[in-house]
């Protein structure tokens, strides 16, 4: 079935400099690109965004790094994304990360890791409209 879920190459890996190899990576793996914007969060955004984490002990230090430089944020398409995603980031601690994943190759810890990716087929169409108007994507 094809699903949408959403990308966000985070301020670590943008002040590497990562985001090419990363899109490649991304491209190379069957995913259409949809929608892509580099932005930065404001606190509210980023708040808003990982509200569904607010009562987790690391909500205030995952708000203030994804709001600590410029984020990638991309809208992808597959047919089965959400899962085929991923596989393709690994597991969130990239020390748990299968080799070739791009939390294995560019993440530095379980915060700093890289990039998000969304959890459910669900959350993939709500995140992609919590970035992205629909008339904007290259549907
Ligand atoms: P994933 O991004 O793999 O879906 P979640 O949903 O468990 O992982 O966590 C959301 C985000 O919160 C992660 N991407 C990570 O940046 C951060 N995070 C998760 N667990 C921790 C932790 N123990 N300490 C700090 N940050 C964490």
């Amino acid at each position: 079935m094809i699903q949408r879920t959403l990308c966000i190459i985070k301020p670590d890996a943008v002040k590497k400099n990562l985001q090419g190899n990363i899109i490649q990576k991304i491209s190379d793996s069957g995913f259409r690109i949809l929608g892509m914007r580099m932005t930065k969060l404001s606190n509210e955004t980023a708040g808003k965004f990982y509200e569904i984490h607010k009562e987790r002990p690391f909500y205030g230090e995952l708000c203030s790094f994804m709001t600590s430089g410029p984020v990638v944020v991309i809208a992808l398409e597959k047919d089965n994304a959400v899962a085929d995603y991923r596989e393709l980031i690994g597991a969130t601690d990239p020390e748990e990360a299968a080799e070739g994943t791009i939390r294995k190759l560019y993440a530095a810890s379980k915060s700093e890791n890289a990039v998000h990716g969304s959890d459910s087929e669900e959350n993939g169409k709500a995140e992609v409209a919590f970035f992205f108007a629909e008339s904007e994507l290259n549907t």
